[in-house]
């Protein structure tokens, strides 16, 4: 059948569609430390690993081989625990899908949204920003990246959100094994990745340069769960992403899974795993990730679940005027309390508010897509929102404005014209 050419990848010899690309930071050698996720412009539920974001927060470690891979799981247990990949491959296995999005996704539409719109909107399309290794400690940085605020604001904060399928071993699993003892409260999980927290990190979180930030000096990244969602039977630890071994920038040889909690609790490269009788004070706990007023709010709160969250991914300001007729409004939706149950759409900015359909998915800590068929017959401006409900009957948004601007879920107006 002669076809017309199609523009794209070739894969296996054959042409294809151009696929979606992620954005990528490179360090000075060309190695991934950082990607953006082009997640507006993909079908379907699972991100395509190539395609997932990818974030460090204090250095990309060297790999660790597989086969020499070893950890172990200590403290306030009745065995401590020395465990390789293939004795873990050995106790009764879990795989859980699941949407991971980092706390500070579309950070910068807390202070659009404070600002009640006026200000510049920032875009949820990924902008092209290589080229500013902006998350390498200073020695290595190429480039030098000009003053803390120019750095700050050019950094976008978005399309770090991804639908994954992990499988390992529920963390619970491990600590039976193990034994926890009465009067443990957390357990720790630390990633053998170690370095010094860049300030520009929380000046970039807070769009302010102004504070002082804690330095905590070299570390291990590292996160005390507390132990009821620890013992969660869908917690796991994954040595696998999508049907694959994970790759190194995700974590290899094996992280933490935390359904419906901000990526942040994710921990990669894990070596070490420790059951403590108090909550440790793990600078990405207690320092950072953390909800306040202001720097110098004395009642900064540790931040788990991810609130209720829809975004438009169709139409898009971006878009030319639309012609009159039917349109499609697509989105995606995901909750950090479970399954996405209503979504509701409005065309006329608010006043007015129709259910959408939300696509069947069996997957409760996945995000579901959803559409709404939209018929315009008159032109002018229009204001599109979209708002989610969950399970536990939370409705978007659920998170108040915090100064490091995390867990960002408002109603973000999508402007579109028709013709
Ligand atoms: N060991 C370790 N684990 C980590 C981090 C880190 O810096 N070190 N970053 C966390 C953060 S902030 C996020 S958003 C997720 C990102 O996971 P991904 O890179 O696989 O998308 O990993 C988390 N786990
Ligand atoms: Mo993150």
């Amino acid at each position: 059948m002669a076809g017309k050419e199609i523009k794209g990848d070739w894969v296996w010899g054959w042409p294809d569609r151009k696929r979606p690309r992620s954005e990528f930071y490179k360090d000075t050698e060309g190695r991934v430390v950082g990607s953006r996720s082009p997640f507006l412009d993909l079908e379907g539920l699972i991100t395509p690993t190539d395609n997932a974001f990818v974030n460090a927060q204090v250095q990309m470690p060297e790999p660790v081989h597989p086969e020499e891979y070893r950890f172990e799981v200590f403290g306030e247990v009745e065995r401590s625990l020395e465990l390789g990949l293939d004795d873990m491959r050995k106790l009764p296995g879990r795989t859980v899908r699941a949407v991971v999005e980092c706390a500070g996704n579309d950070a910068d539409f807390f202070t659009y949204l404070e600002q009640g719109g006026t200000g510049p909107k920032p875009s949820f399309e990924l902008s092209e920003v290589d080229g500013i290794h902006w998350r390498l400690s200073g020695k290595k940085r190429e480039k030098p990246i000009g003053d803390g605020e120019s750095l700050v604001k050019s950094i976008p904060s978005t399309c770090m959100v991804t639908g994954g399928e992990w499988t390992g071993v529920p963390l619970s699993e491990l600590l039976n094994r193990a034994g926890v003892k009465p009067g443990a409260v957390a357990v720790r999980l630390e990633g053998w990745d170690r370095g010094r927290p860049d300030p520009i990190t929380l000046y970039r979180s807070a769009a302010r340069t102004d504070f002082q930030v804690y330095d905590p000096g070299v570390i291990n990244y590292d996160k005390g769960l507390p132990l009821a969602k620890a013992m969660h039977p869908d917690t796991i630890l994954a040595w696998a992403q999508n049907g694959e071994y994970l790759q190194h920038v995700h974590g290899a040889p094996m992280r933490l899974i935390v359904p419906g909690w901000a990526g942040n609790w994710w921990v990669k490269w894990i070596h070490k795993i420790e059951v403590m009788d108090r909550m440790p004070d793990c600078y990405h706990q207690t320092h950072y990730f953390v909800s306040g007023k202001s720097p110098e709010d004395p009642d900064k709160k540790m931040m788990t679940a991810l609130g209720c969250k829809s975004v438009i991914t169709e139409p898009r300001d971006e878009d030319p005027p639309l012609a009159r007729g039917e349109h499609v409004i697509r989105g995606m939706a995901w909750s950090g309390e479970g399954e996405i149950k209503r979504i509701e759409v409005s065309v006329d900015g608010g006043n007015t508010w129709h259910d959408a359909h939300v696509e069947y998915s069996p997957d409760r800590w996945l995000w579901k897509r959803w559409s709404y068929l939209w018929k315009v017959d008159a032109p002018g401006a229009y204001t599109i929102l979209a708002r989610a409900t969950d399970e536990q009957g939370r409705r978007q948004p659920q998170t108040p404005w915090n100064f490091l601007r995390k867990h960002f879920d408002g109603i973000v107006p999508t402007h579109v014209t028709v013709e």
